[in-house]
């Protein structure tokens, strides 16, 4: 047998198990056949095997390609110059009941064709795979009626054809309110458990069913009913849960299994303790954080201390979170929330993927896995939060194939 691509003179951070940090193997050799991780190890181990290609990487740094397990990537429009008017005075709320807000995105993302969505958030897509990113979920959530969901779901669906990427999306239709609903939310709810998610199932359009469990939003016997319904369908559930208050969605959503609570901000003790009961992994998002201003942290320490899995995510999204930097993530993880660069290039890859559901399959170099590895011209993985702004990544493979040679 002859693998697809031998890559040798490197040094792995697996984030596998292993009494190393980051899973590390000093001079290692990886083997990559069918898409897949076929062998790594120190190089003196290796097993003497032909391999098409044999590349050697002077030393550099081989990470599992970065996974983005929390984004609105497709939408219309920007929010640009609502954030000017915030930043001269202007409140949210003001901002709000002139149309504008969430639901001039949803505006603007109602009028998109498919065709406009797919280019606009291929762009961003392109910024945030040059980093390394291989995996990434994609939210619904600006349609909020079903053509329109379904629009955005098919969006982010063809993204992952066209792109070296794979898709993982999610329908977040209990994201807001839309307009023709004002007053109504026990119907829109309705709305969405009759017909939206039953529809995206049936077409198998979403992933993962998320909504947001908040006092702007939906409440937690709403949040209920929607997970209640993705059961029924067979998705998993994951929620925007304790982002701007406590609302006990973590207690509900580790209740129903998830693969996720996502910003958690104000999770209580009670909440932590659920989550780590029913292996649930926390999201946490700095650049909504930092856009907002946020002052309450994570319970970091809760979560280390029950032993519950901590994933970081860009969550980009036009109203709170317009980053196309998943690294720069990692740096504000860090810098705001004092995980270690260990933990938070765990939280990019292997925590990540287990929000996913791809825990057995991506986030660690191990064999069997997909061949999925980002290469790194860094001296030591602290670097990879470190740095704020640049790009260290100097070759990408997804599947088993070169997206990004090193120079
Ligand atoms: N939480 C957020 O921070 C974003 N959505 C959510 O559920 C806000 C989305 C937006 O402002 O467009
Ligand atoms: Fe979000």
């Amino acid at each position: 047998m002859t693998w697809d691509l031998l890559l040798t003179d490197c040094r792995a951070a697996t984030m596998a198990d292993s009494s190393q940090p980051y899973g590390a193997i000093d001079d290692a050799a990886i083997a990559l056949n069918g898409g897949k991780i076929a062998w790594i190890g120190p190089r003196r181990e290796l097993p003497s095997q032909q391999a098409t290609e044999t590349v050697r990487l002077g030393g550099r740094w081989v990470s599992p390609g970065l996974v983005d397990c929390h984004t609105h990537l497709v939408y219309g429009g920007d929010r640009a110059a609502e954030f000017e008017q915030r930043l001269k005075g202007t409140t949210y709320e003001e901002i709000a009941k002139a149309g504008g807000g969430i639901a001039s995105t949803v505006k603007a993302t109602r009028a998109a064709g498919i065709d406009e969505l797919v280019a606009s958030a291929g762009k961003r897509l392109q910024e945030l795979t040059a980093e390394g990113v291989t995996t990434i979920e994609i939210k619904s959530g600006y349609g909020l009626d079903l053509d329109n969901e379904r629009k955005q779901l098919l969006a982010a669906r063809r993204l992952g054809e066209m792109h070296p990427v794979t898709v993982r999306t999610t329908c977040l239709a209990a994201h807001a309110l839309p307009p023709e609903f004002t007053g109504d939310s026990d119907g829109y709810i309705a709305r969405v458990c009759d017909q939206i998610l039953p529809a995206m199932a049936c077409e198998s359009l979403a992933d993962a069913v998320d909504a947001f469990c908040e006092k702007i939003a939906f409440t937690p016997a709403q949040t209920r009913k929607v997970f209640e319904t993705a059961k029924r369908l067979g998705l998993p559930v994951k929620l925007h849960a304790e982002q701007l208050s406590d609302q006990g969605g973590t207690q509900l959503a580790s209740a129903f299994g998830a693969l996720s609570c996502d910003h958690l901000e104000f999770v209580s003790d009670d909440g932590i303790a659920a989550m780590a009961k029913a292996g649930v992994v926390a999201v946490l998002l700095p650049g909504a954080f930092y856009a907002l201003r946020e002052t309450k942290l994570p319970p970091i320490d809760g979560f280390r201390k029950a032993g519950v899995p901590i994933a970081i995510s860009t969550d980009h999204n036009p109203g709170t979170s317009p980053t196309l930097s998943l690294l720069l993530m990692l740096s504000m993880a860090t810098t705001f929330f004092r995980l270690t660069p260990e933990e938070a290039l765990q939280g990019a890859t292997r925590h990540a993927a287990k929000a996913l559901g791809l825990a057995a399959s991506h986030g660690q170099l191990q064999p069997g896995m997909a061949a999925d590895l980002a290469i790194w011209s860094i001296e030591r993985p602290a670097e990879l939060s470190y740095w704020f702004g640049g790009n260290p990544c100097a070759g990408i493979i997804q599947n088993g194939s070169w997206v990004k040679r090193c120079a």
